[in-house]
């Protein structure tokens, strides 16, 4: 099976990648990411020579390149994590979310319309349902979409895109809804590797507003899993939620994360909060599991060990990417091709 991963060089992307070489021997992988801020091709190092993994950097906007691939390629599946994936960023321009987040997907969906695939998975998220009350019970697939942050609203233009795209043309697009994901090569904007890191340099945690907003972390894994599973046994048509009903105060996260590093609460500073902040996130992940078969498989006491494990054991990794020498890669690309550098 010929799979196109895009945003292969993110956060999710290279785990998937990572998992799906090492455990579905007959995949092989072309991994068209466009090494955005977030994407880093220090996360791919012990695959970046793998017989079945092929690296193109491109933007999967880009109508000729995303032909050419298909032409060339003939794949059998799509699965696409590439994105604008920053909430924080969203609010400052949302430009680019709409360039990649919607365009990219559209360019997608007509190549795949053209020249035809067997799967199409999109990875979607759960911000596309919107904010719960304290008492309200999960969403469901059928939960209506009520997107409250430019990113929130990308990612919900897209699944509409995917929905109409298999309606219409018969696209085989299946889309997938986590939730918060967790673990190694984490960009450190995000909450849990953004504390980690600031907790072992020191330096301030900035907590939003009263920091009870809620979100239910998965480990990255355990998304890479369902996901494959996706691929292999998924119905397209279909939208599958994937959480790990780990719901936590992001003030508990926190205060975890300076336990498990031995450093004091004080670090911890309240600062003004996002402007339209979702305040809690959970999904009802019956039907993954009634229909694909999966279940998450770490807590999140093990998953945060893990994690915070992996960045004490990487501190390189992520001191590269905070002081953004880690650009050097994306440089590096470029000048194998001859392209000037930037
Ligand atoms: P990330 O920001 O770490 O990585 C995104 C990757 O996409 C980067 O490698 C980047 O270079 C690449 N990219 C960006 N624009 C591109 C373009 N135009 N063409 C090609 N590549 C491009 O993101 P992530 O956290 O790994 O998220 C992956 C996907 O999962 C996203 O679609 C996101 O919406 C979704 N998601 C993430 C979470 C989460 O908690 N991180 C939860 C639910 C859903
Ligand atoms: O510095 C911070 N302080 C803080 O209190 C940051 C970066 C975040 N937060 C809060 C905001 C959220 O309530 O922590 C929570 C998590 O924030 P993010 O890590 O920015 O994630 P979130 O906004 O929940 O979105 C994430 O999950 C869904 C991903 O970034 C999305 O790509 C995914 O779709």
């Amino acid at each position: 099976m010929r799979l196109l991963v895009t945003g292969g060089a993110g956060f999710i992307g290279s785990n998937f990648v990572r998992f799906a070489l090492a455990n579905h021997p007959d995949w092989e992988i072309v991994n068209l990411d466009k090494l955005t801020y977030a994407g880093n091709l220090a996360n791919l190092t012990d695959v970046a020579h793998h017989p079945r993994y092929a690296f193109v950097r491109g933007d999967i906007a880009d109508r000729d390149l995303v032909a050419r691939l298909f032409q060339e390629h003939r794949f059998d599946a799509v699965v696409n994590f590439a994105a604008e994936s920053h909430v924080d960023r969203s609010i400052l321009d949302a430009a680019p979310f709409i360039e990649t987040n919607v365009k990219g997907v559209q360019v997608l969906l007509e190549a795949a319309r053209e020249l035809g695939v067997r799967k199409f998975v999109q990875v979607s998220t759960d911000e596309v349902y919107g904010s719960l009350g304290p008492d309200d019970p999960p969403f469901t697939e059928e939960s209506p979409l009520r997107p409250n942050s430019p990113y929130a609203a990308s990612k919900a233009a897209a699944d509409l895109l995917c929905r109409a795209y298999h309606r219409t043309h018969g696209v085989p697009v299946i889309i997938t809804r986590s939730s918060n994901n967790y673990g190694p090569y984490q960009f450190p904007e995000k909450l849990i590797p953004l504390m980690i890191t600031n907790a072992l340099e020191d330096k301030p945690l900035p907590v939003y507003g009263d920091g009870r907003n809620v979100r239910d972390w998965l480990y990255v894994e355990d998304n890479c899993r369902a996901i494959a599973l996706v691929v292999a046994k998924g119905t397209p048509g279909e939208v599958y939620n994937i959480g790990a009903g780990e719901e936590r105060e992001n003030i508990e996260v926190v205060r975890a994360i300076l336990r498990l590093l031995g450093k004091p609460d004080s670090l911890i500073t309240f600062v003004q909060d996002r402007p339209g902040h979702d305040r809690r996130y959970a999904l009802d992940t019956a039907k993954i599991r009634r229909e694909i078969g999966w279940e998450p498989s770490v807590s999140f006491a093990e998953g945060l060990e893990r994690t915070v494990r992996w960045y004490l054991a990487n501190r390189p990794w992520w001191e590269e990417v905070k002081s953004g020498a880690y650009r050097r890669y994306a440089d590096e690309w470029y000048g194998r091709l001859g392209l000037p550098v930037g």
